[in-house]
């Protein structure tokens, strides 16, 4: 279940990290589908426990399959599935089949009302009970199987896949979601998860809704969330066959190379040939919703220059099924998204530019990043070619005819002749400007009948990525 769905020549999946439904449904018709994106990855659906000061992850807890949480109920879900995929825009749901929710003292009331006794494993909004759970154990082996799969990630109550009755709870709730229109899934944690449980889930739920634009027969496209730095017990190998797999290493090295520990040259063999899974099996992404907010090589929206630079990356060299993270700023692991006093999230609110003012980052409405996404999709079934760099970290390619980028990652200028190979004219540099009316309001680069192009970026420019693409022609 690889395939996404993505509809036209579409291919990058935003994740609306914590937006309320109506928000991502104006978004779709307003943004999101004029600009390209294919897809959005949403916040859990279902009803979560409340945690003091509303923590985002405390959708990562869940106490029913009730479709009420702070990102709205069931009717304003459906309403947004609708009207992303009447723009061309897919939904993925990020579900949760590990677990319930963490230990609390007494009765716990979560986002649709439903009261739970997590210290007694009892959740009667679904129903579960003890029998459906494993035994607590706690995780201290990571690479023992038995402890990463029958025990509890952060003491959150682990459920028994292998019981009839706990698969049959959790296809029903996906079913669910299949009826209401969206496209596939993000699943939780999915390495806490035998793969043989997973594999019976997967291929048991429904196909995709066809009242929803979906072909015959087509399966709901599965995206795992599984941590592999190589060398797990658990690995990622246990579950490509069944779907797409989150590609932690994409991460970590494209944030590694991009801050300066890793010369831009050895991207060349950027893929398969830095041991990450098949193209059509990985997951990728520069950071994501929990790998952001660690220390460590991660690039994140803090970075601008650096993560503008991964990304540009990221969308233009033909590896992965891509996904570009949107924040809400935070200064700690805990902070919540932008609420107000009632803890109601609030709406992102948009300056002239269109930049959100409000807590929202909204990575994928700065001009550098969603301008990528139509890069890819300009460039969409093209081969790298005409590979240069400057032996260091200055580097450039070809996508087919098609597309070209250039990027600086050194503390000097690139200043030289290039091979774009695009047909002969001029074109706008759709990082530094775009194209308004016919004319650019950024750096133009004239091609000349050989292809070749006069290519500068300064250390000092705002950005230090250049990408031209045939749909930018003055
Ligand atoms: C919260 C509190 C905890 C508390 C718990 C239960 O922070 O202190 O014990 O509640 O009350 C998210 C947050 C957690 C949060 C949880 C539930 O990140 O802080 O716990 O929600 O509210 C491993 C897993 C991987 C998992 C990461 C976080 O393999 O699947 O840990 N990622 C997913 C989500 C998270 C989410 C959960 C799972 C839980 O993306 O957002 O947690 O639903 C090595 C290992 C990895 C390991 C990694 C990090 O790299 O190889 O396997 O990832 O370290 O520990
Ligand atoms: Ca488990």
């Amino acid at each position: 279940q690889h395939n996404p769905h993505w509809w036209g020549n579409r291919n990058t999946i935003v994740h609306l990290f914590e937006w309320k439904w109506s928000d991502i449904a104006a978004e779709c018709e307003n943004f999101l589908g004029p600009k390209g994106f294919a897809g959005v990855q949403v916040s859990p659906v279902n009803e979560n426990i409340i945690s003091a000061g509303r923590p985002w992850w405390e959708r990562y807890q869940p106490i029913s399959y009730k479709l009420i949480t702070r990102s709205g109920n069931e009717q304003e879900f459906a309403d947004m599935v609708r009207r992303c995929n009447d723009v061309g825009v897919r939904i993925y749901v990020d579900v949760l089949l590990n677990h319930m929710s963490g230990d609390f003292d007494g009765i716990a009331v979560g986002t649709a009302g439903s009261e739970a006794e997590p210290s007694k494993k009892s959740y009667p909004g679904v129903p579960y009970s003890a029998q459906d759970f494993h035994p607590s154990c706690e995780i201290t082996d990571w690479n023992d199987r038995f402890q990463v799969q029958q025990c509890e990630l952060v003491g959150l109550k682990d459920l028994d896949q292998s019981s009839e009755w706990v698969r049959s709870k959790l296809i029903e709730f996906l079913d669910h979601l299949i009826e209401l229109g969206v496209a596939g899934f993000r699943v939780d944690a999915a390495k806490h998860m035998a793969a043989d449980d997973l594999s019976y889930i997967y291929s048991t739920i429904s196909d995709l809704n066809t009242e929803h634009g979906f072909p015959h027969n087509a399966r709901p496209f599965i995206f795992q969330e599984v941590i592999d730095h190589g060398h797990e017990t658990v690995s990622r190998e246990e579950y490509n066959q069944l779907g797409a797999v989150t590609e932690f290493r994409f991460s970590e090295e494209i944030g590694n190379a991009f801050r300066g520990n890793n010369a831009l040259k050895w991207l060349q063999s950027w893929g398969t040939g830095w041991g990450f899974l098949a193209s059509g099996q990985a997951l990728t992404f520069v950071d994501n919703h929990d790998n952001q907010r660690d220390m460590g090589a991660v690039l994140n929206y803090k970075s601008p220059k650096q993560y503008k630079m991964a990304t540009a990356f990221h969308l233009a060299y033909p590896y992965g099924i891509s996904r570009v993270m949107s924040s809400f700023a935070f200064d700690d692991h805990d902070t919540a998204p932008p609420q107000d006093e009632q803890e109601r999230i609030i709406s992102p609110e948009f300056d002239e530019e269109g930049a959100c003012v409000n807590g929202w980052i909204c990575e994928h409405r700065w001009r550098q990043i969603y301008a990528m996404v139509g890069f890819k999709n300009a460039v969409r079934d093209t081969e790298l070619s005409n590979w240069w760099d400057n032996g260091d970290s200055q580097i450039s390619f070809c996508r087919g005819n098609k597309g070209f980028l250039a990027v600086n990652n050194n503390l000097y200028d690139l200043s030289q002749e290039l091979q774009t190979c695009l047909p002969a004219g001029v074109y706008c540099d759709v990082i530094s400007g775009s194209l308004v009316d016919g004319s650019c309001t950024g750096k133009s680069v004239i091609v000349e009948d050989s292809g070749f192009g006069y290519i500068h970026i300064g250390s000092e420019d705002f950005d230090g990525v250049l990408a031209l693409h045939v749909d930018a022609r003055v």
